[in-house]
């Protein structure tokens, strides 16, 4: 029996790096194919080794490296094609390197934090290394092709924080499937025939975000493979402690497809054993991508030749019996040995191919270096000349001297050492006036500029297709406007955009069949099919990720979560993975979705909620819309809908009884963002307020006119961006006096409108009293009028607060009220 007959040539060694058909691939080819996986293999494990040493002399920070999981990641990019998507975790760069996604030269430069986007593409030197991404924004703005190109949603730290997203990208591919009317979008996807791979640590599949997205998967059958990379630990936590039965796909057993059900297919296959997971992938990976059905691969027995990370070593916790086997089961030694005994390559051939690669690898990261050290070097060389210069022409030579010899005497510098001793130098020769002094402040503000770029630029992903750059549609009413429930003007609303842009889709729980709690879709997944508008589990978290996913692959969602209390269930994916998106890839992607929800006073402890301090500070990096009534809300979503930037829009739980006027352009009309409204002019107080508080503040506006005063009513309709034209700052100019009602927590939202009003607007330099805030008492709120009236704002308490301020500027025109 020939070799070549008793070695197993899976069908995707073939199909993935080769042009060869199996009929045409002769046992030479298919050694080149093998040596050529293994070298890729070798030259990340030496990476990894390199990696490291390099964090342990101090030119890196942190290390946690893709060791152990190499030879899986061979088999998974064997299956990965064009089109395709990744959402995985910090262990991946052998896929990385094997589906030319990324390189080693881009490892290293993540590794050291080069923040030129040309060096590390993923995320401009802002992530930690092995946190991959590919820019699928192009630098106008555009969308890049999708279809044609391998794509890597960007990976973040925390622990199966991606897998939520992971959901969305596989659904993504189900709607391109099943609805016909997106063919149009033909740089996403060719005919959903994309898998979403996602791979994630066993320790990590205890996290609620794993089995939640996971049971999501199996109930919408969407083609996503999961991938988990089992070492039995979780940096010192063994699988004893993490996993029921330490075995995770045993216990998920229970998700396996059968005979007219849905669910899975389940796979299990060692790490070490490069035929049997090239097999396996090509197997799972045919099933998820024909049939839509999710599949699970749980690759055992991996291991961590340099234990977790560079934060410690692995021997305090692993037996020495433990760390034996894991040298012998490493995957490469098993791969090694297996092409020996298969005589893919001689004893000689490997290892001359090792110190190749070695070598390779070790010039990749010399390069690197240079590259990232060069820069900072000249930055270097330029505040050395200028404090040089300084120093010459004044008084403090021997100080400036000092500044200099230390920074030239520090040990792999960065910015901040040039920058530094440069701003040190001015305040040693603050006294001085010296036109060399002028130089250094000049060369301060030009790299200030540049650095802002580098470390604080895209937040938002700020393309020309911004919300904020939405043309600004006023709403039209006909005379005989039809007056209706805040309901029914949103329902409208929705109607007419899912008319004019097919590629918007709603979802959340109880959003399909009825058509929300409050009936806003009420009558719109009958016209517009279940693909479009559609009902969910009750799974806060994943429903942000199926939004995320969708919107990063050109779909427009709005992401419904039921009440804003639940909000909080989905805080993690709102605030670690969307609201970061566009930051930690410095704008390379973006993941535009409309977050709906409702919120404010209305009954309880969980139906009354208003946490915007929460909110505005876990969620920088959306657009936080607070409209007063159903016609704003419905102007922010024609906005929002009309551009390209994450948003969250909260309702008022009160408000869909209420009746407003339709306008006659309902799906039209714009609300721009950041544009503040006064709806009530006055010369006595400013008083700021948002949400369900605004009604409460008008009706309490009209009794304090009774009593001779009166105040400006400004309603910032959106908390972020706030009021970007200080229309709050001007109108303390003449009020002198401000006022912030909310009813979050005391500190909350209504101590961000003031931070914004005072610092960032100058409204400190008018007033003439001490500003307030009206906020909610510090616990929720009871359930019952009596429970709102004691611990929400009411207009009573409004009336007071504003009567006391005047009181206390006037006693006499003003006594006390009691
Ligand atoms: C939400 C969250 N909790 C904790 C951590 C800290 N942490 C980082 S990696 C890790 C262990 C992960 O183990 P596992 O999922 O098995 O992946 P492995 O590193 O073993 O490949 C922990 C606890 C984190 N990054 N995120
Ligand atoms: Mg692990």
């Amino acid at each position: 029996m020939s070799l070549k007959q008793n070695i197993i040539m899976p069908e995707t060694i073939i199909s993935a790096t080769s042009k060869f058909s199996a009929s045409e691939l002769s046992f030479e080819d298919f050694k080149k194919i093998v040596i050529n996986d293994y070298r890729i293999a070798f030259e990340s494990r030496q990476a990894s080794l390199i990696g490291r040493r390099e964090v342990l002399t101090g030119k890196a920070k942190f290390g946690i490296f893709g060791d152990g999981k190499e030879v899986a990641q061979l088999a998974m990019a064997k299956a990965f094609r064009a089109g395709d998507w990744r959402a995985g975790y910090y262990r991946d760069q052998t896929f990385m390197f094997a589906t030319g996604i990324s390189n080693l030269k881009e490892f290293f430069a993540q590794l050291y934090a080069n923040p030129d986007i040309e060096k590390d593409p993923a995320s401009a030197g802002r992530q930690m290394n092995c946190h991959f991404a590919t820019r699928f924004v192009n630098a106008d703005g555009t969308w890049a092709n999708q279809a044609e190109s391998m794509n890597c949603a960007s990976d973040i730290s925390t622990t199966a924080g991606h897998m939520p997203r992971l959901l969305g990208l596989a659904y993504a591919s189900k709607l391109y499937r099943e609805n016909k009317e997106l063919e149009y979008l033909k740089q996403f996807s060719v005919n959903g025939n994309e898998v979403a791979f996602g791979t994630i640590g066993n320790g990590s599949t205890s996290e609620g975000l794993f089995f939640e997205t996971f049971n999501a998967a199996g109930v919408l059958q969407v083609p996503m493979a999961i991938s988990i990379w089992d070492d039995a630990y979780a940096i010192s936590v063994p699988a004893k402690l993490q996993t029921t039965k330490e075995d995770i796909s045993e216990i998920l057993k229970g998700f396996q497809r059968e005979n007219g059900t849905n669910g899975y297919e389940i796979f299990k296959v060692r790490g070490w054993d490069y035929v049997a997971l090239c097999e396996t992938y090509e197997r799972a990976i045919d099933v998820c991508r024909r049939e839509h059905v999710p599949v699970l691969i749980h690759v055992t027995e991996m291991t961590q030749p340099q234990g977790h990370s560079t934060s410690g070593s692995h021997e305090r916790y692993k037996s020495k019996e433990r760390l034996a086997w894991e040298n012998e089961h490493d995957c490469l030694v098993q791969m090694r040995k297996w092409m020996l005994e298969s005589a893919i390559a001689t004893e000689e051939e490997m290892d001359e191919m090792e110190a190749t690669a070695k070598k390779h690898v070790r010039e990749i990261q010399r390069e690197a270096w240079n590259d990232f050290a060069g820069e900072i070097s000249e930055e270097i060389g330029q505040v050395s000349a200028l404090i040089e210069q300084v120093a010459a022409q004044g008084q403090n030579s021997a100080k400036l001297k000092d500044v200099i010899s230390e920074l030239k005497a520090t040990i792999d510098p960065g910015r901040k050492d040039a920058i530094s001793a440069g701003r040190k130098t001015l305040r040693i020769t603050v006294k001085e006036k010296l036109s060399s002094r002028q130089d250094l402040v000049n060369w301060l503000n030009e790299e200030r500029v540049k650095n802002d770029e580098r470390f604080s630029s895209k937040l938002f992903t700020e393309t020309a297709t911004s919300p904020l750059n939405v043309p600004v549609v006023r709403a039209n009413y006909d005379d005989d406007a039809k007056l209706l429930d805040g309901r029914e003007i949103l329902n409208a609303c929705f109607d007419a955009n899912f008319d004019r842009d097919k590629s918007i889709v709603a979802f959340g729980e109880d959003v399909g069949a009825i058509g929300d709690v409050n009936q806003g879709f009420a009558g719109l997944q009958n016209k517009y099919s279940d693909l479009r508008i559609s009902d969910t589990g009750i799974r806060e978290a994943t429903i942000i990720g199926q939004g995320m996913g969708l919107a990063m692959r050109g779909i427009k969602p709005i992401a419904e979560i039921q009440y804003l209390d639940y909000l909080i269930y989905a805080t993690t994916v709102l605030s670690d993975d969307l609201a970061s998106l566009s930051y930690r890839t410095r704008g390379g992607q973006k993941a535009p979705v409309i977050v709906r929800t409702r919120g404010h006073r209305l009954e309880g402890i969980w139906h009354s909620g208003s946490p915007l301090g929460l909110i505005l500070n876990a969620m920088r990096g959306l657009h936080i819309c607070v409209p007063r009534d159903m016609t704003q809300a419905a102007g922010m979503y024609n906005t929002l809908l009309r551009g390209d930037e994450p948003a969250l829009v909260i309702e008022c739980l009160n408000g869909y009884r209420l009746k407003e006027r339709l306008p006659s352009n309902i799906g039209e009309f714009t609300v721009p963002l950041g544009k503040a409204e006064i709806l009530r002019e006055g010369t006595d107080m400013t008083v700021v307020s948002y949400g369900s508080t605004l009604r409460i503040v008008m009706e309490a506006a009209e009794e304090l006119e009774k009593m001779g005063i009166n105040i400006e009513v400004i309603d910032p309709q959106t908390l972020y961006p706030f009021d970007t034209e200080g229309i709050c700052g001007e109108s303390l100019k003449k009020t002198n006096k401000l006022l912030v009602v909310d009813e979050d927590m005391p500190g909350g939202g209504s101590a961000y409108i003031l931070q914004k009003i005072l610092e960032t607007q100058n409204g400190y330099y008018s007033l003439d009293s001490q500003p307030k805030t009206l906020p909610a008492r510090e616990h929720r709120p009871p359930y019952g009028t009596d429970g709102d009236y004691f611990s929400k704002p009411s207009m009573d308490d409004v009336i007071e607060v504003v009567y006391n301020m005047m009181n206390e500027a006037n006693p006499t025109k003003y006594p006390d009220l009691y």
